[in-house]
């Protein structure tokens, strides 16, 4: 069964290229991308298998976020014709710059502002949603027991601790999940990007995955540490958060075409 499912998405996705003789909106690539991940196993820390930090490429095995980053770099390659590995670089660290652990964007709330400083995506909740949240960060800081090139330097938590600080304070617009329908929003797209909001104290984000609409409801598209795998939520979005009490809201982004 599973391998007809993923025949019919490859079709899917085939279909996709296809029909892509418009200019395909920057959702449609995101999701042509992202399709040719289903099935692929979930792996944590798979950016951690170096003692010093350098690009790590590897497509095989994701976490929810490094789904997000090879999808999001595959597609602005894609439609930009620059390198991969560039884009990867730029969407991963602060100004591009791989300069030890601390270098990469460890919180959502940075790796958003720095995508929609280099152009790459928008925040479509700062255009169609006016409810805010203030963003208050330390979870990195307070369990360096969770991160290997935490626990074992103090010099790096005390990088950790000053970026923490930096980045406190901000308010950022967010959907609150009081709001998030079965069926979604016109404004939210298939292959949009779905940050999950959370109440964990000293946390901005808690998973991330794509918008995908099936049958008439939004679900999505994410790598599921509880299934192992990259996959569809076997319900809606909306009824995610019934099983996550943790979970908020969400921010939407969108992949910005050139
Ligand atoms: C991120 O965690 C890490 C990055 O250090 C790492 O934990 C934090 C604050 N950042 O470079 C990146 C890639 O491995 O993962 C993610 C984690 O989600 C996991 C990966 C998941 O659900 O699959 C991002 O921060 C996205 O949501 C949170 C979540 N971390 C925690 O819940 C502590």
């Amino acid at each position: 069964m599973n391998s007809v499912r993923t025949y019919m998405l490859l079709l899917y996705a085939a279909f996709l290229s296809l029909t892509s003789g418009a200019q395909e909106a920057g959702g449609r690539v995101m999701l042509r991308h992202a399709l040719t991940y289903v099935g692929k196993p979930y792996t944590a820390h798979t950016l951690e298998v170096n003692e010093e930090e350098q690009l790590v490429v590897n497509l095989e095995e994701v976490d929810c976020t490094t789904f997000v980053e090879y999808v999001l770099a595959q597609s602005l390659a894609e439609t930009d014709g620059d390198r991969f590995e560039d884009y990867l670089r730029k969407i991963r660290y602060r100004n591009g710059i791989i300069d030890g652990y601390t270098s990469r964007l460890h919180y959502l709330t940075e790796w958003i502002a720095s995508g929609v400083q280099n152009g790459f995506i928008e925040d479509l909740t700062a255009l169609h949603s006016p409810d805010t949240l203030s963003i208050r960060l330390s979870f990195m800081s307070t369990h360096p027991e969770a991160y290997r090139h935490l626990k074992d330097s103090p010099a790096n938590r005390q990088r950790m601790k000053a970026i923490e600080e930096r980045l406190s304070g901000q308010t950022v617009h967010y959907l609150p999940k009081e709001k998030i329908t079965d069926e979604g929003y016109p404004w939210i797209q298939s292959g949009d990007i779905l940050c999950i909001t959370t109440d964990i104290p000293g946390l901005d984000v808690v998973h991330l995955g794509l918008a995908y609409y099936q049958n008439g409801q939004l679900q999505l598209l994410h790598a599921s540490s509880s299934k192992k795998k990259v996959t569809f939520s076997s319900g809606s979005f909306a009824e995610m958060f019934a099983h996550n009490p943790s979970w908020t809201g969400v921010r939407v982004l969108r992949l910005k075409r050139h």
